[in-house]
């Protein structure tokens, strides 16, 4: 391995970046390597349709120094990588995962010197990243050219372009130790609503939600802290009508949940954020996905919670001729019992076959989108929760065999199983079947 000085202050060229839907795009043209950025290992996909542009970032910092350090450079390589483009883009949601909760205080002063007026909504989840450094970032960054952000507060961010309202919301973090975990629950889903409530967005158009529990196999009360986030996550999605919306027209009957991610985090207390759409275009549908694989988390057996979770393996988004497909943390689950208990590398392996066949045509056929379908190949990035610090190599080995090269952030967090070692979201970009590219 060549170590990189700490500081990070080499010069490297950037490394070419990811491309999906974009082919044939004649604004692709790159200018010249940006002499003079600083630039860590390059870990970037570039989405391209309909003439708009989007960035998915995994950035991991090459250097070891101090967290300052660390968090200079990784700052300074999203730069590099928004700079390299060729129209002006913003950073619209980032999450940060740290080693040390302590560490929230200065990045937070650092991205407010840093973004000023434009902050992107901001989450600092810790999980402290497996190959040692003391934070990772996950973005999104959009062209300007075509969209509207609107930097509403710390809590939400809107991204407005063709007919299209994108809404970023966070409830941020109920600390408290003390606090019953349904208590938290309840109220962190409470506050998520009113935020979006301020931004004129019911709860119903949230389509995907993020939920990093502290303690989250350990017992409140005697029962598990899990176990009653999903009762209060039940008592509130009760009063939500999911499936009454315009956007899943083909979904009357059935059971809509927004795809999600409920995952332990080294903090106490509950750390929420999600996603909204909104839109009066007519080529716009939604479509949740459940897994032929897995029995879907509404009809869990009571074994595992007497209220079961509630969310779906997968929400699609179609806009046109193409599709996005947000993937819920996916686990090493068939029908509804953990499989290769003890066995990391075969956890992982299961889990990207539950992907691969989530994501499946076939399956998009199942929720009736006949022309719909994706590859793990499609996937722009993915984060990869493993469990114990020790599999992470073994863990990383399947997924590069099978994913390749797609941007990655590796983080250490408890999954709500105690027997499942790795846990595996994503999103995948793709077209239709005749659609143009
Ligand atoms: C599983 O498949 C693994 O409670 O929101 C994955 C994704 C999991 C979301 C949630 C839980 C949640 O049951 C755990």
């Amino acid at each position: 391995m060549n170590a990189p000085n700490h500081t990070a202050t080499g010069v490297r060229p950037l490394s070419p970046d990811r491309r999906l839907l974009d082919a044939g795009s004649s604004n692709g043209t790159h200018p010249a390597s940006s002499a003079g950025a600083v630039l860590g290992r390059q870990h970037h996909t570039v989405i391209g349709y309909d003439g708009l542009k989007r960035l998915a970032l995994m950035v991991t910092p090459e250097g070891d120094g101090a967290f300052r350090d660390q968090l200079w450079e990784v700052m300074s390589t999203i730069r590099a990588i928004l700079l390299e483009q060729a129209e002006p883009m913003t950073l619209t949601t980032q999450t940060v995962f740290l080693r040390d909760a302590a560490d929230a205080e200065a990045a937070t002063k650092l991205f407010e010197a840093y973004h000023g007026e434009r902050m992107p909504l901001t989450v600092f989840v810790v999980q402290p990243p497996c190959d040692g450094k003391r934070l990772a970032i996950e973005a999104w960054a959009i062209s300007t050219q075509s969209a509207q952000v609107d930097y509403v507060g710390p809590h939400l961010v809107t991204v407005s372009h063709d007919g299209l309202r994108w809404v970023h919301a966070s409830a941020g973090t109920l600390r408290q130790p003390e606090g019953s975990s349904f208590d938290q629950s309840a109220a962190l889903f409470g506050q998520l609503a009113s935020t979006l409530r301020g931004a004129g967005v019911p709860f119903e158009d949230v389509v995907r939600v993020w939920l990093y529990q502290g303690n989250i196999t350990e017992p409140d009360a005697g029962i598990e802290r899990y176990r009653e986030l999903n009762r209060a996550r039940t008592e509130f999605f009760a009063g939500v009508a999911f499936d009454e919306l315009k956007l899943v027209p083909k979904c009357r009957g059935r059971t809509v949940y927004p795809a999600s991610t409920g995952i332990g985090t080294l903090e106490h207390g509950l750390t929420t954020t999600c996603m909204a759409l909104q839109t009066n275009r007519n080529d716009v549908e939604l479509l949740p996905l459940e897994n032929p694989l897995q029995t879907s988390s509404f009809d869990y057996p009571e074994c595992y919670s007497i209220k079961s979770p509630k969310f779906s393996r997968a929400m699609a988004v179609r806009i046109g001729q193409h599709v996005t497909t947000w993937v819920s943390g996916t686990a090493s689950i068939v029908d509804s019992e953990t499989v290769h208990v003890g066995d990391a590398a075969k956890q992982t392996d299961q889990t990207l076959t539950n992907i691969e066949q989530l994501i499946a045509a076939e399956n998009f056929a199942r929720g009736g989108w006949q022309d719909a379908g994706a590859e793990l190949a499609d996937l722009a990035k993915i984060r990869v929760y493993v469990k114990n610090p020790d599999d992470y190599e073994a863990v990383r080995g399947v997924c590069e065999q099978r994913l390749g090269e797609v941007p990655a952030i590796y983080a250490v967090a408890d999954v709500c199983r105690p027997d499942l070692l790795v846990e595996i979201e994503g999103v995948a970009f793709s077209s239709l079947k005749g659609g143009a590219a």
